[in-house]
């Protein structure tokens, strides 16, 4: 019998320390999903982030496989030949023969098969119907009737334990994709899914209880100028701030100073990601901040892709209005400065009222004329195909914020995802996130939840939920969330209406708040970017691998599960200008709201944060209670 080696997770201050005794010399890893190199929602993400880190453990035995869109071939794939021979010949043999099962071969590897979501369940259900000899794992990121559960209104964290999975699934139409998906859970050497409530929420409908829960990490990019992510999120702000004097040419009666951009993103379904609640609150928010007489104006966006035919006239023309009023405030300045220069040629200080002539006033006479709108800046930048049964459209004509002068919150509609090549908001995803305020996700249904993690690390505040996977992984992690502007609302406990109300509430705080207020809070909220890096959560992954290795080669490898030790568990301490005592945290909470603050002035944290800077690379415990360690 070969020696068995140690699969050891045990010592975890940070992948540099990695204790690695584990030979991936003779192993090969095989990465299954839709979304490798097709983008369709967050599993892209997961597999597109997390890449580089597995690829520096695996190098060139570390392959992703992926549906053949051309497109996205030409534009995301090199096309390479593979160097293992081994793989040459299968991939040789499997081209000659169709794609077909040709994997005999004289010294066969050790393989694991990471399988992500249902689409890609079937090969592994093949694979252990076929008895290859393969360590299979199986990552749900989330279950098929879990979300159509939710979307259908459904009171679903109570009655979890209660629905008849079949029944539901069988009414719903899904009953081949849902016993698909069961198949590969229990198929699997080893199961895993995002977030502990997916865990949960496994368990209840696809009959097993993951074996490890692997959280979505991201590749964090750190600056070396500490305030530098600050300076992009002004940069940022200005090209958004350039949209919105387009889109509300003729009613641009608001101080763009004192706007705040809100945003929500993703897939776009309705009630699950909480744009529901998010309209609602907005229309709370609106009457509070105008009977509060607040000079503040917020402008919500909701970038959630729908079917459409392109961009509207109106939403195109506000954008070339602005860019006319530009240029002809050009021109002027040009035949301005012409006259300047010739004046001072000549040795005489300029007659200032001779410097605009008649010819100057009828070019902006003309360009002001042009500013003239009778309607309204629309809600929606795109022609939308099923605008009269469309949700979000819908519920803006329910509570009325059509963006009149006297709303406070506006709201635009760009039901597409952004690109740095679009004529309106040419900005990709990344930048816009920079330039918002405030990422809102009160989701009821997600699993993970990559939109407030990729605000965290770009240090953009943003509410979540105690349903999300993210909104719970960091109330796990975080002494005192919204201290780091990592708000999470409570849709667990609590009914629509009073979450509402609470949404609105954390809303309404964050309005308040100075500029001040805001800078130290996206100080703290970037500082708890580590937590979220593939270079931390990444070793989830590992353990997953490792567990399906020894549970499929059990002569070769072995691993140990190991109980919760009552250090287990990371917890970010509350910011170190928080004092102990709850009778003086008002200073703690960026909320506090005093005349001073209400200054541009530059406030820095970092001496603050030096103090209670974790290092997140620092020895502790996996904080899951599926450890696995060695043995
Ligand atoms: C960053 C910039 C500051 C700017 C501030 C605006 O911190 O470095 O120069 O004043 O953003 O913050 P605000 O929350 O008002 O967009
Ligand atoms: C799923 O994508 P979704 O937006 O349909 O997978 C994501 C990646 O794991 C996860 O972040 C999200 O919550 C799930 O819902």
């Amino acid at each position: 019998m070969p020696l068995a080696r140690s699969l050891s997770v045990t010592s975890l201050s940070g992948l540099e320390e990695w204790d690695e005794e584990f030979d991936l010399e003779d192993a090969v890893l095989f990465e299954i999903a839709w979304e490798v190199a097709n983008k369709v929602g967050g599993i892209y993400t997961v597999i597109q982030t997390k890449a580089r880190l597995t690829s520096e453990e695996w190098g060139e035995n570390y392959f992703l496989v992926g549906p053949y869109v051309e497109s996205n071939v030409r534009t995301q794939v090199e096309l390479i030949e593979p160097t293992n021979p081994v793989l040459k010949r299968t991939i040789d043999k499997m081209n000659a023969s169709g794609c077909k099962y040709a994997a005999q071969c004289d010294e066969p590897p050790h393989i694991v098969a990471h399988f992500h979501e249902w689409l890609a369940g079937l090969g592994l259900v093949l694979c252990r119907q076929r008895q290859l000899p393969v360590a299979t794992v199986f990552t749900t990121h989330a279950t098929l009737l879990g979300r159509y559960l939710c979307a259908g209104n459904v009171d679903f964290y109570n009655k979890l334990a209660d629905f008849n999975v079949e029944k539901e699934a069988g009414d719903r139409q899904i009953y081949h994709r849902y016993c698909l998906e069961r198949a590969a859970a229990h198929c699997a050497h080893v199961f895993t899914t995002v977030s502990q409530i997916t865990a949960i929420e496994a368990e209840h409908l696809l009959k097993r209880k993951p074996d490890i829960v692997t959280p979505n990490g991201l590749n964090v990019k750190k600056f070396s100028a500490v305030h530098e992510f600050q300076n992009l999120h002004a940069q940022s702000k200005n090209r958004i701030q350039e949209f919105v004097r387009g889109h509300f040419y003729g009613h641009m009666d608001f101080n763009l100073d004192k706007c705040l951009f809100l945003f929500i993103a993703g897939r776009y379904e309705f009630s699950n990601k909480g744009a529901d609640i998010f309209l609602e609150a907005l229309a709370r928010l609106n009457y509070l901040l105008r009977v509060n007489h607040s000079d503040v104006t917020v402008i919500a966006f909701f970038i959630m892709p729908a079917r459409t035919n392109n961009f509207n006239v109106e939403t195109l023309k506000g954008q070339a209005v602005r860019k006319q009023l530009w240029d002809t405030a050009q021109t002027v300045k040009e035949r301005f400065g012409k006259k300047l220069y010739e004046s001072l040629l000549v040795g005489q200080l300029p007659d200032v009222s001779k410097m605009l002539d008649k010819e100057d006033f009828t070019i902006m006479k003309r360009a002001i004329f042009a500013t003239q709108r009778q309607c309204q800046p629309p809600v929606c930048t795109h022609n939308m195909l099923e605008d009269s049964s469309d949700p979000i459209l819908n519920c803006v004509r329910r509570i009325g914020l059509f963006n009149s002068s006297s709303d406070r919150v506006k709201i635009i509609f760009h039901p597409e995802f952004l690109s740095s090549t679009s004529p309106l908001l040419p900005m990709d995803y990344e930048e816009f996130v920079r330039g918002c305020h405030l990422g809102v996700f009160p989701s009821y249904y997600e699993p993970w939840g990559y939109t407030p993690a990729e605000c965290t690390v770009m240090g953009i505040p943003s509410i979540s939920t105690n349903l999300s996977g993210f909104g719970c992984f960091m109330e796990e992690h975080i002494a005192d969330p919204s201290a780091y502007g990592i708000y999470i609302l409570d849709r667990r406990f609590r009914g629509v209406d009073e979450s509402c109300n609470q949404l609105t509430s954390f809303l309404f705080q964050f309005c308040k708040q100075s500029r001040r207020q805001r800078i130290i809070q996206r100080n703290r909220t970037e500082r708890l970017s580590d937590l979220l890096d593939w270079r931390y959560l990444g070793r989830y992954y590992i353990s997953a691998r490792h567990m399906a290795l020894a549970k499929a080669f059990p002569d070769t490898f072995m691993y140990e599960l190991q109980e919760p030790t009552s250090a287990s568990g990371f917890r970010y301490p509350r910011p170190a200008s928080v004092p102990p005592s709850p009778a003086l945290s008002r200073h703690s909470s960026p909320h506090h709201s005093e005349a001073e603050d209400n200054d541009d002035e530059r406030y820095d944290e970092d001496l603050e944060a030096e103090k209670d800077r974790v290092n997140i690379r620092q020895p502790y415990t996996l904080p899951f209670k599926n450890n696995c360690t060695s043995s």
